[in-house]
Order: C-alpha cells, then sequence, then structure tokens
C-alpha cells in the first residue's frame, strides 16, 4: 500500500541551489512514484540570474513559491507529496502543512540543515535557507504573507552534518533537535522520541543525507553519511510512528550515474513506492 495523499506537486525548481541538474529530479521520479493523487506540474520560470539581498535567484524563487501558494489555497489538500527540485521546492507546502496541522513535528532529513538567515548565508543559496525561512526567517519575498506556523520545537534534523558556523550557533540556542549520521543509523526509532504517537508529521528528505558512496546522484554531496538501507528505515521508522501528512523528496540530480534500486530502497521507506518482496 502507498502513502495516500491528496495532491503531488511536481516542482522542477533548481534556481534554489543554483544547479540546474536537479530540475530533471522532479520529472524523474515523478516517472517512478505511481501516483493515485491529482498531480500538478509546477511551471518554473527562468527569470533573471540575478541576487538581491544576498539571495540567488530570489526573484525566480519568490514567483514560484507565490504560484504554488495559489494552487494551494484553492485547493486546500490536507496531505502533500512534493517532487523537487532543490530543497527550497517545497516552502509553500511545508508552511499549508503547518497551518493545517498545528503542532505537526517537521523531519528534515538532510546532509545541511538549510538553517542560514539571508543576511549570514556565506553562500547566498536559498536551498540553504529553506528551513529557516519555515520557522519564520528567510527572506520576506520567500515567506509570503501569513506568519510562520514552525517553531523551532517542531524540528528535528537527522543525518546532519555539513553545517556552516551561523547553523551551528542557530542550533545550539534553540530549540531544534540535531541528530548526526550515527545517530540516525544506530537508532532509527530514537528520531520520534518525545513526539506523540499517531501525531502529524512533516517529512523532508534531501537525498543528500545518504552518503555519497551509495548515492550520488545529488547536488550537493557530502561525505560521512549514512547508507541507504539506515535511512531508509529511519523514515520507515518515522511513518510508522506519526501520521505522514507531507512529504518532499529533494535535491536529486539523476544525471550522475547511481544504481537507481538504492533509489526505490530510499522511496520505499516512506511507502512512495511498493516494498520490494522478499
Ligand atoms: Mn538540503
Amino acid at each position: 500500500m502507498v502513502w495516500q495523499r491528496e495532491v503531488d506537486l511536481v516542482v522542477p525548481l533548481w534556481q534554489g541551489g543554483d544547479d540546474v541538474r536537479v530540475a530533471a529530479g522532479a520529472g524523474a521520479l515523478a516517472r517512478l512514484v505511481p501516483t493515485h493523487a491529482g498531480r500538478l506540474h509546477i511551471a518554473v520560470s527562468e527569470g533573471p540570474r540575478t541576487a538581491r539581498d544576498g539571495v540567488r535567484n530570489l526573484d525566480t524563487l519568490a514567483q514560484t513559491a507565490q504560484r504554488m501558494r495559489e494552487r494551494l489555497a484553492r485547493r486546500d489538500p490536507a496531505r502533500i507529496l512534493t517532487l523537487g527540485g532543490d530543497c527550497a521546492c517545497d516552502t509553500a507546502a511545508a508552511q499549508h502543512l503547518a497551518r493545517r496541522h498545528p503542532g505537526m513535528t517537521v523531519y528534515w532529513i538532510d546532509a545541511h540543515a538549510d538553517l542560514n538567515a539571508p543576511a549570514q548565508s556565506p553562500s547566498g543559496l536559498a536551498h540553504g535557507m529553506a528551513l529557516r525561512t519555515l520557522l519564520g526567517e528567510g527572506h520576506p519575498d520567500l515567506m509570503g504573507q501569513a506568519p510562520p506556523a514552525l517553531s523551532p520545537d517542531q524540528v528535528v534534523l537527522a543525518g546532519v552534518r555539513d553545517l556552516d558556523p551561523p547553523e551551528r550557533a542557530y542550533i545550539a540556542h534553540s530549540a531544534v533537535t540535531a541528530l548526526g549520521p550515527a545517530e540516525l543509523a544506530a537508532d532509527p526509532r530514537g528520531l520520534t522520541a518525545g513526539r506523540r504517537a499517531g501525531s502529524p508529521a512533516y517529512v523532508h528528505l534531501d537525498m543528500d543525507v545518504c552518503d555519497p558512496l551509495e548515492m550520488p546522484a545529488v547536488s550537493v554531496p557530502a561525505p560521512g553519511g549514512p547508507g541507504v538501507a539506515a535511512v531508509a528505515r529511519a523514515l520507515a521508522a518515522v511513518a510508522a510512528h506519526h501520521s505522514v501528512v507531507g512529504v518532499a523528496v529533494t535535491e536529486y540530480a539523476p544525471v550522475v550515474g547511481h544504481d537507481e534500486d538504492r533509489l526505490a530502497a530510499l522511496l520505499s521507506g516512506l511507502d512512495l513506492v511498493e516494498r520490494a518482496a522478499g
């Protein structure tokens, strides 16, 4: 039985990481993941490749997020799958669901924390600001009008290992939970510690959480990650503990040679594809 949701968003956004290779990830995932829901393909225009207020490609990113917000407001889905695209591709979906399911836990399963504020970001890349944006401290043009519906105590980072100094400081001084690769691999059920069984959860899966030796097809590989099987077990533990209301799969760069069976194993952790028999 695959995970049931009300809408799939296919979002070939690449401007958040300024890496056009992840645009093809959206279509590749859409071919791989069967759907019973409506599937919306979100157009991403080219736009000017300029930086504003320290954010690269800000105008295109803001326009895309706004387009998604309008479509989600019309449908008001309670469960959403987003197939990306980079880590900035699911901002609108996560915001929508955070309002629809107050108190939902957000599992940010990623080698990176994506917690940079625009003024501190070393790269100016919005995909490294995505989680901070959800917490209400992103660029105003990316956050939309409504107040943030997410607070740090709702956030669990898992597999995180490649942090910028301001992100380390943020984690140290906020209520976000951060679990490294070893913790993720050793105790998948530890991810959900303290979270109420059956409560709503959102899973942001950046494929770069996996060790690049096993899953090299990502935009920003980070050595020292857990294996694909360990990540799949962690995802399954989250899915078993919670009522999953949203999933995003991000940063997949299919052009890089990789083992598709490993990708399928990863996706089966969230019941996006059927688990292999045996
Ligand atoms: Mn990421």
